[in-house]
């Protein structure tokens, strides 16, 4: 396409030679194949159960049939160029009790991935965990559990002993803001449950278990490169009167701070939120030293910016999101505001962390509903949303702020959590009924952009 050419603003080179790019994807929202081959069951499956927790009560069954067909799609992958594969592990694949004994199925189904990526010259990137939770450890509290930090470091092991011998890319865990935020304490995500007791609980486990994981990792591979993922909007007040400004700081505590800032060694965000406070008493003799790690990298991922407003109804936060739609700006079909910008300053603030070694793009991307016109699907709109998110990263880069990969959500439309089949992220377009793959314009672009 000409347009990359002519986009001379816009030119590969000028990220450096060094520059990481990949593309990054998740094993529930992939995957399908559920309960065969051995796999034992996880929150997902138990919660895509239950009527009205997904919309149009969708299920991730076949979802994009990823485990009957990697190989078409890392082919894909490797026909858009793109240098880099992220995909995670599903724990009940390799692990269909939680713990004990390996799915010699499950490991050798991973292990073809990763064969495969490197048979083609692709990278293979490991996310260990993206919120599979192995359903029998929910039954026993789950995250809320203090167990889980042995139960995670079991699995963490697993992974190294299998699969380190060819991965050197290493990412602990995905997003723990979410899956804590939206699993425990909203409980639009699975396991469902909800309360500040069952959130507290999580967020101290999920920080201990991070710094277990990466270290189990150090010590079984010493040369792999391991970072870990947060998801952070660029959050604003809704003006500049004193409430909502600390309404703003309040939410950005919550969203922004609340895992890296442990474990960078600077421990929760308790000035701005108070209830965080509740975790010291959940705390144990010698968690402070359990929660930092020195990461190589940090993944960073973003994909809108936040509004806040001063809200005495709304407990903990004392805060509320102003609706993109109430806003009246351009959305994506998640109903998020598309506000490139954002990613430059996400970037720019984890660039405050002085600590912090290495900063990737480890996730952005855009939803919208794209049309199949007979075989041609032309996504203008995220394909300028691609665009213009780089733009703003290369700003960030040029301004000398640290940021040395992005890696594009995601390879092909599949199933985003409570949204079901509605939100399509692909570069690949995927039509359910068929399963049939067909690169839309923003995948056609991207892969001129990396030749
Ligand atoms: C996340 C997850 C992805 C999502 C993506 C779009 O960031 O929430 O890592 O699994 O699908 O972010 O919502």
């Amino acid at each position: 396409m000409e347009s990359a050419q002519q986009d001379s603003l816009l030119h590969k080179q000028l990220f450096g030679d060094h520059f990481i790019w990949g593309v990054s994807t998740a094993a529930f929202q992939i995957e399908g194949a559920t309960n065969i081959d051995g796999k034992g069951v996880s929150i997902w499956d138990t919660f895509t159960k239950r009527k009205g927790k997904i919309l149009n009560n969708d299920n991730a069954e076949i979802a994009s049939d990823f485990y009957n067909r990697y190989k078409e799609d890392i082919d894909l992958v490797h026909q858009l160029n793109i240098p880099n594969f992220r995909f995670s592990i599903s724990w009940t694949r390799v692990l269909p009790n939680g713990e004990g004994e390996v799915n010699p199925k499950g490991i050798l189904f991973y292990n073809q991935i990763i064969n495969y990526c490197l048979e083609k010259g692709i990278v293979p990137w490991i996310t260990i965990y993206h919120w599979d939770l192995p359903q029998v450890f929910e039954e026993k509290g789950g995250w809320t559990n203090r167990e889980i930090i042995n139960w995670f470091t079991y699995f963490v092991q697993v992974c190294a002993q299998n699969f380190g011998d060819r991965v050197t890319s290493w990412i602990v865990l995905n997003e723990p803001a979410v899956f804590t935020g939206a699993g425990y304490f909203f409980g639009i995500h699975a396991p469902g449950r909800v309360g500040i007791k069952n959130y507290l609980l999580a967020v101290h486990h999920a920080v201990l278990s991070i710094v277990a994981g990466a270290k189990t990792l150090r010590a079984i591979l010493p040369n792999a490169r391991i970072g870990t993922t947060f998801s952070c909007s660029h959050i604003e007040p809704f003006s500049n009167k004193t409430r909502h400004i600390n309404a703003a700081k309040r939410v950005d505590a919550f969203i922004n701070r609340l895992f890296i800032e442990p474990i960078l060694g600077m421990g929760y965000p308790v000035n701005e939120v108070p209830v965080l406070k509740g975790i010291e008493k959940i705390k144990q003799q010698g968690d402070e030293q359990n929660m930092q790690f020195a990461f190589d990298f940090i993944g960073l991922q973003n994909y809108t910016r936040e509004i806040v407003k001063c809200s005495y109804f709304t407990p903990y936060v004392f805060a509320k999101l102003v609706k993109a739609a109430k806003r009246k700006v351009e959305t994506t079909s998640m109903g998020w505001e598309v506000y490139p910008p954002a990613i430059y300053e996400v970037i720019k603030k984890f660039n405050g962390y002085k600590q912090i070694k290495d900063i990737y793009i480890t996730e952005n991307g855009s939803a919208f509903d794209d049309i199949n016109a007979n075989g041609v699907i032309d996504d203008t709109k995220r394909l300028e949303f691609l665009k213009n998110n780089l733009k703003q990263v290369l700003k960030a880069k040029a301004e000398g702020y640290m940021v040395n990969g992005y890696f594009a959500w995601t390879l092909t439309d599949n199933f985003e959590w409570a949204e079901g089949y509605h939100a399509r992220f692909g570069l690949i377009y995927i039509d359910f009924k068929t399963l049939q793959r067909t690169v839309k314009s923003s995948g056609k672009w991207y892969a001129h952009f990396l030749k």
